[in-house]
């Protein structure tokens, strides 16, 4: 028995812009996890403060919220059992260059030469940071 889980996943300004939100959305459900809410807005700094408090005191903190208000993501919510490891492993490593075939990151993402890692994709990294990144996202949910 596995536990039913949700994970918060960005398509970040990078992967909005390019057009891949559908691609990411067709990988997610393809994979088959479940849709539960979606929608499409620029961050504002106060959001990303909150959603990337871990980060506050990292030397790339200014140009990773830079970028992140850059321009609109789309924001879901997806559920299945283990939907937070599964997704990460979807997603790839960190580093687009890095990040193997097959993943969005490897098969989407690349440097663009930018201060700020240029990622397509974000995904909860467990499930504490799931709930507090859903509030964040969707206060409603
Ligand atoms: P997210 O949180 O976006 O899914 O990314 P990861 O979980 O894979 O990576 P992370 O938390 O270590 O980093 C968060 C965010 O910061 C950017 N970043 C990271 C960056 O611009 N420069 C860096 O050196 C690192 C480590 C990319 C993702």
């Amino acid at each position: 028995m596995t536990t039913l889980e949700r994970s918060l996943v960005l398509v970040k300004p990078d992967g909005f812009k390019r057009g891949l939100s559908g691609e990411v959305l067709r990988r997610i459900e393809a994979k088959g996890y479940r849709l539960v809410a979606l929608r499409i807005l620029t961050p504002t700094r106060e959001m990303l403060d909150a959603h990337y408090a871990e980060h506050a005191q990292k030397p790339f903190f200014p140009e990773l919220v830079g970028f992140m208000a850059s321009g609109p993501v789309t924001a879901i919510v997806i559920e299945g059992d283990q939907c937070i490891a599964g997704f990460r492993s979807l997603a790839g490593a960190t580093d687009p260059t890095k990040a193997l075939p097959g993943t969005i990151r490897g098969d989407l993402g690349r440097d663009w030469g930018m201060g700020s890692t240029e990622n397509v994709v974000h995904g909860s990294d467990s499930p504490e940071s799931a709930a507090r990144e859903i509030g964040i996202w969707f206060p409603s949910l």
